[in-house]
């Protein structure tokens, strides 16, 4: 069966960002498949995944890329499945070139895009968690459980750490 959700990333340089969201998909039960799939170094290999992911089965991409990150984009111009963008921090201009890349979609091809890097990866994986649990009970229950238990780990008052 395939995972309902599945990770796609730039460059395996991009897996030290997106590990977060896979770690958080894990957490709440969720199975991803995690896939390197370029924009500009594998183009067959995008066009392939992105126009056969509905019929795979997945519901919900996460696409993770740096620098002229045009990974988000042009899955989500191949596929109606929601595509979340995660820009990842790159060397040179810190993620914004990332950001600006996958945030400014012509109207019309919709990317939901996340904060630069761990972030990012994060929320994007919580994002998909609601989008799947909207459907599934069961998730949402572990959905809310996870965010209380987020409530109950922030202490009232900050201390000295060692
Ligand atoms: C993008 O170029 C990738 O998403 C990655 O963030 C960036 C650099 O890739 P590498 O040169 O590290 O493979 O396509």
């Amino acid at each position: 069966m395939t995972a309902p959700i599945a990770i796609i990333m730039g460059s395996q340089s991009d897996w030290d960002t997106m590990r977060h969201a896979a770690d958080t998909l894990d957490a709440l039960g969720i199975a991803a498949d995690s896939r390197v799939v370029s924009a500009h170094r594998t183009p067959d290999r995008l066009f392939a995944f992105a126009k056969g992911a509905k019929a795979a089965g997945y519901k919900v991409i996460i696409a993770g890329a740096g620098g002229a990150a045009h990974l988000p984009g042009m899955a989500a111009a191949l596929t109606e499945l929601p595509v979340f963008g995660v820009p990842v921090e790159s060397k040179t201009l810190k993620g914004i070139d990332s950001l600006y890349s996958i945030v400014q979609m012509p109207a019309g091809i919709p990317v939901g895009t996340l904060a630069i890097g761990k972030a990012g990866a994060i929320n994007a994986a919580l994002l998909a968690a609601a989008v799947l649990a909207l459907s599934d009970p069961a998730l949402s229950d572990r959905l809310a459980a996870w965010r209380k238990a987020q409530t109950d780990a922030v202490a009232e008052r900050p201390e000295d750490k060692a």
